[in-house]
Formats: structure tokens, sequence, C-alpha cells
């Protein structure tokens, strides 16, 4: 990541800034060993740094964007366990951010940039209203206790809309982990066979991410043979693949913490049963209508109506429903997300789509009944005038499925 792209990203954060307003973005804590350490995507975003317990505070300042970066001073002690920290002239570099100091000086400072400050913004990061607060929602009870006039707020609200459109070095980043996310799917049909289990699928799958260079998954993944394929989360990966199996697949290998999110469902046979294939074949129909929809100014609302529509009507041919009510016993989630840091990253889902958009679309039909599950997602970029479909190259039609054998 160049640093003009990270200056440019905090002056679009300026931008979001009254001068009386103030953003402080905490960077993920060190996990205990032997977790791995997996960076705050807005914290990241925004420096360019993936090193724990780092803070960046930024301010509008007469127009102009001030930016400080706190990090962890290096303790040789420490060290001999944790490895070398950054030195301030090597996270000046990474992050061009001039002012950099060390974490032991921030309370200190902070009293003096909140000096005048109505409105501080905080990631607070919060995902669970019953887990223990966090360090940055200590800091912000801290913050409303020692300095009643300042407002503590959310930072989302600031960032989500800059972050939903991606520059060119984000889509570069899901393009990389689409292709590989791709072959990785590629080499699982291949290599599938009944009487395998669903988890050695997914060591294949995470076998090629890692040979080719991504060492991370965006999300556990999903590989769900027959009725597995029915548990929309379903994340166990641990049963036994049957002969006339349908296998979904719900995978995405990250790329610098960009996620693809890929569906794709093929008989582990090589040939579709009659029913699978017609229950195939009416999800497919549906994700082309509502990808061919994604352009400038449709609202996920409006994708969302659509889909349930044509999924009702596949679900009358289907002879599965008697009433339209009944659509939801057999397709029950949204069809689909922002996709970029994160598999369901941030971004308005209330407003229209904006160029730049990143969008999943995965309608699905689940029978589980008929040990039938079948969900195909593709990753879409919202351009200037319609879209572009990131994984049109992995394959999904019908006889392409079958005939790998
Ligand atoms: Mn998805």
């Amino acid at each position: 990541m160049n640093v003009k792209l990270l200056d440019q990203r905090r002056d679009n954060l300026t931008g979001q800034l009254q001068e009386n307003e103030i953003i402080i973005i905490f960077a993920a804590s060190q996990p205990d060993y032997p977790r791995y350490f997996l960076q705050d995507s807005n914290f990241m975003y925004f420096s360019g740094l993936d090193i724990p317990d780092a803070i960046l505070v930024q301010r509008n300042f007469q127009g102009k964007t001030n930016s400080a970066l706190f990090i962890e001073r290096g303790i040789l002690e420490m060290e001999v366990w944790e490895g070398k920290k950054l030195s301030q002239e090597e996270a000046q570099k990474i992050s061009g951010i001039k002012n950099v100091s060390y974490l032991d000086e921030f309370n200190r400072k902070i009293g003096f940039f909140l000096n005048g400050v109505r409105n501080c913004y905080i990631n607070l990061n919060v995902a669970n209203l019953t887990a223990p607060l966090n360090k940055q929602q200590v800091f912000a009870k801290e913050i409303r206790a020692k300095y009643p006039a300042v407002q503590v707020d959310d930072a989302m609200q600031k960032i989500s809309p800059l972050r939903a459109k991606k520059d060119k070095w984000e889509i570069s980043q899901l393009q990389k982990a689409i292709d590989i996310t791709g072959t990785g799917i590629e080499s699982i049909r291949e290599k599938a066979e009944a009487g395998m289990m669903e988890y050695e699928l997914e060591a294949i799958l995470v076998y090629e991410a890692k040979r080719k260079g991504l060492r991370h998954m965006g999300f556990h993944p999903i590989i769900a043979s027959g009725v597995n394929a029915a548990t929309l989360h379903y994340h166990q990966n641990n049963c036994k693949i049957g002969k006339n199996d349908l296998i979904l697949l719900d995978v995405g290998a990250a790329c610098h913490g960009y996620s693809a999110d890929i569906s794709r469902a093929f008989p582990v046979s090589g040939k579709f049963t009659n029913r699978q294939k017609d229950v195939y074949t009416e999800v497919l129909n549906i994700n082309k209508a509502i990808i061919d929809m994604m352009k400038p100014g449709i609202s996920m609302a409006e994708l969302n109506k659509t889909t349930v529509e044509l999924i009702t009507e596949a679900l009358f041919r289907l002879k599965l429903i008697k009433k339209k009510s009944e659509y939801f016993k057999y397709y029950m989630h949204s069809v689909g997300h922002h996709l970029g840091m994160a598999a369901h990253d941030v971004g308005p889902r209330d407003t229209p789509l904006e160029e730049g958009n990143v969008i999943t679309v995965e309608p699905g039909i689940y029978i589980p009944k008929e040990k039938i599950g079948v969900r195909i997602e593709d990753d879409i970029l919202v351009t200037k005038d319609g879209f572009k479909n990131l994984s049109s190259h992995i394959p999904k039609g019908v006889e392409e499925l079958e005939d790998l054998d």
C-alpha cells in the first residue's frame, strides 16, 4: 500500500470532520499467544500499520488533515518474547504520518487534543452488548467522565461511507482474493469424491490459497454436503460426503485483509440428479437476473424485493409452496452485503448503491427434506454505468459443473 493512498484516505476522513471534532481509532490488541493477531480493519485502512495496540488520532485543523499516531515502545525484555517493535521512523515510513509518539505519552497528549472539542468519534466496535467492554469502550467511558462537554460517539458513521467506496488498490486486492479462491474451488471440484470428509475439501482450499500467497481465509469456510447445505452458517465441515450429494461451498480467501466471498454448488458425482438440476437452474437464473440489475442508484431493498419475487415464482414451479408467504421456509436471508476488509463489510444498507461499492449477490434455495441446499454467490463491483462481476470466471453453468470428470 503506498503512502499517497493512505494520505488520501485520511484527507477524505478529514472531509467528514468539523474543526471541533476529533476521531480516535484504536488498533486491535495483541492477543495472548498462540492466537494470531488480526488488525482492526479501520485502523489498517487509515494507517496501513499491522501492529497491535497503537492509536491514531485525527483532526481537521483549519481544513487540513492533522494526524497523530501513538505506537508501543519496544522494551528489551518483552522483545525476547514478542519480537521487535516498530520504531518511530519505521511507523512514519509505512503510514506516512509524521507525528508519531509512544503510547506512554497518549494520556497527556489526548487532554491537549480534546481542548475545545465538541464531538469525539471512536471506533467503539460494539458487536455484542453483553460482552465485557473493550479498551476503546473503557476509554470512551473515561472521556465521558473526565470531559463532560465532549460528546462521544461511534466513528462508524464517519468511516463507513468512505470504506464502502473501494479504491483501485482495494479492488485489485479483492480481485486477487477472488481469483485464488476460484482456483481453490476448481481444485476442490477436481478432487472431491464421495466418501471424503468435508474438511478434506477445506484443506484443499486452504492449501491452494496458501501456496498462492494468501495466508488467511476471510472467514471460516462453509463446506456443506447434502442436508448440511440447508444450514446457512454450517461450519463443522466434519461429515462424510455421500455419493449423490450436492456440495455447497461458501468460501473466501483474503488478500491484505480483503476477502472474497464466493458460493458454488456442485454434484460430487459429476452429474446432477434431475431434481438437483431443477433447483440449481432456478437459483442460477435468479443469481444472473439480480446481477444484471446492479448499477449506481439501485438500492439493496429493491434487489431484495426482486429476489423474493423471483424465488417465490421458482418455488411454485418446484412445487414446494402453495402460497406466496411460504417462500420463507426455503429462502431466509438477504441477497447480498458489502464486501471488503470483512466478508460482511461496513457500508450503508439503506441508501442507493454507488460506483465503487462491492456487493455480493447470493440467492439460495434450501430444502432440508430433500437434502438440497443451493446458493450461488458472486462478487460484484458497481461501476459508473453498471457493474463488473469480479467472479464471473468461476464456473457456475450446469454443463461446466458436470464437465469435469
Ligand atoms: Mn456472502
